[in-house]
């Protein structure tokens, strides 16, 4: 198995990769952590990146799906190319992006149109209509789901008509295309509202009252569970040896990450910070009270069956939509350059609410952000360096609200706060949660979906051992991280 590597598609809501990863040790012992080789590390290479983002077309917010399968194509023809040429073979292929969106697929395989995106505003119509059939309690009481107005369950409601279709989750649909074999990957579907939190199965009961066909998605997968080798034309087509297998991983991108946090000991909370933060714990059984609910925690389903306890909290999106709104007008200063001047400003200004459901649709932000601060009684400054750390205080008060609610909530204390992802790489965002939660920040790796996703394919193949704690050992052995202290003082972390 030694110069084995795996392919990990990680595809986020502005941007995917491919990427090759390997796992190894100094002594070239496959996953042990020997005195003698050094601890098991994980080292990623991306190989292909490319650019993600909504389209309008066909009257709503879509994915261009078509162009990510082929992205997606090109990206493992990539690393089969590279994997060559360092005497490797990929063996095997694991697949994560974000949740709760769906392709429908006729009974000949054909996808029927290209997937809505959870920002496409026709779901809202469809809460009141599903709340009416299932009252929320009843809803949350088995699914354990937070309310967010574009889960799954409202957006199936929406769809005029379901006859004959099956609905494969974003990377199911991507696993199909590339096997021929539909299942659904156990993490992502408990995004949908339609699955049990406590039972880990479909939540059958939920789909006759709502109208949905009982079949409408495919039997479950568990990550770490093989689904299938290479189609022959996927195979031709990308280079890759028709053996090369398609392994269930965490699917969705917040439990691949979520697996990969580097944390030594059982008390941490942890940020997954992109475009959307999602702060929790985690958790062995799920919290179902109606505290819980009123406190609109999710409890979705982790690698190894943990419990992912946590809320979405706003995200960079607020920031990116910022950047995009200001370049339309011609002002595209670097983001170091915006945050060098968002950290000069004086602590306690202006804060919002990030979780608005008035950010979740692309438009104007500096303008939103601002008409929102003006709704709690403040004035924000034109300036977009004051937009910015507007964003980036309420985010971390976010952050903060989140972690003790958490705590208070499952009866647990945590020590230490995990941020991984894009925003473990702000050093302002860092500081200001350590502030915010008066505990220690641990921030990195920032690849931690992508790490999270190849150590489930290195455990399956028996490249790796263990349960999540020898799996997150070896993403600590192999990234830097970054800890920030609560009374470090903002402006000596800024300029990194
Ligand atoms: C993060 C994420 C979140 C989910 C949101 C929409 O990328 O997967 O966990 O709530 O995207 O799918």
């Amino acid at each position: 198995l030694a110069g084995s590597v795996f392919a990990a598609v990680d595809i986020g809501a502005s941007s995917g990769r491919v990427i090759l990863g390997r796992i190894s040790t100094g002594s070239g012992t496959p996953g042990a952590n020997t005195a003698d080789g050094g601890p098991a590390r994980a080292t990623l290479d991306v190989v292909h990146r490319f650019p993600n983002g909504v389209v309008e077309s066909d009257g709503g917010l879509r994915w261009d799906f078509d162009a990510l399968f082929a992205e997606v194509l090109t990206g493992l023809a990539a690393a089969g190319k590279a994997a060559v040429e360092r005497g490797e073979t990929i063996t095997s292929i694991g697949i994560d992006t974000w949740a709760v969106d769906y392709g429908l697929v006729n009974a000949a395989g054909e996808l029927t149109a290209q997937p809505y995106s959870y920002r496409d505003e026709r779901s809202r119509a469809a809460v009141a209509r599903v709340h009416g059939k299932l009252d929320p309690a009843r809803l949350y009481a088995t699914t354990g789901l937070q309310f967010l107005q574009f889960n799954t369950i409202y957006q199936l409601a929406s769809e005029p008509d379901l006859d004959g279709l099956q609905a494969l989750l974003i990377p199911d649909l991507i696993a199909f295309l590339l096997t021929g074999q539909r299942r659904t990957e156990a993490t992502n579907a408990s995004t949908t509202g339609l699955f049990d939190a406590v039972a880990g199965e479909w939540a059958t009961e939920l789909f006759g009252p709502l109208g949905l066909p009982k079949d409408l998605f495919p039997t479950l997968i568990q990550p770490g569970e093989t689904l299938g080798t290479l189609l022959p034309s996927i195979a031709e087509r990308t280079g890759l040896p028709a053996a090369t297998t398609v392994v269930a991983v965490g699917s969705h991108d917040t439990a691949s990450a979520v697996a990969a946090v580097p944390a030594e000991q059982e008390n941490f909370a942890y940020i997954s910070s992109g475009t959307w933060s999602l702060v929790g714990l985690e958790l062995h059984h799920p919290v179902l009270t109606e505290a819980s609910r009123v406190a609109n925690f999710t409890n979705e389903r982790g690698v190894d069956g943990t419990t992912r306890y946590l809320r979405n909290v706003g995200g960079l999106w607020l920031l990116s939509e910022c950047q995009r709104t200001w370049a339309e007008g011609g002002y595209r200063p670097a983001i170091g350059e915006l945050l060098d001047a968002a950290a000069v400003l004086p602590p306690g200004g202006p804060r919002i609410n990030p979780d608005d459901p008035a950010f979740i649709a692309p438009d104007n932000m500096p303008d939103r952000i601002r008409a929102a601060a003006r709704n709690t009684g403040a004035v924000l400054p034109a300036e977009p360096a004051a937009v910015v750390r507007c964003i980036l205080d309420s985010l971390a008060a976010g952050y903060a609200r989140t972690i003790a609610d958490a705590e208070r909530l499952a009866g647990v204390a945590v020590d230490v706060v995990h941020i991984v992802g894009g925003g473990s790489q702000n050093a302002l965002l860092c500081q200001l949660t350590a502030q915010a939660t008066g505990k220690p920040v641990i921030a990195g790796p920032v690849e931690a979906t992508a790490l999270g996703n190849v150590l489930v394919q290195a455990r399956a193949a028996g490249v790796a051992t263990g349960g999540l704690p020898q799996l997150r050992s070896i993403v600590g052995a192999g990234t830097s991280l970054r800890r920030y202290e609560p009374l470090d003082l903002i402006a000596n972390t800024a300029k990194s």
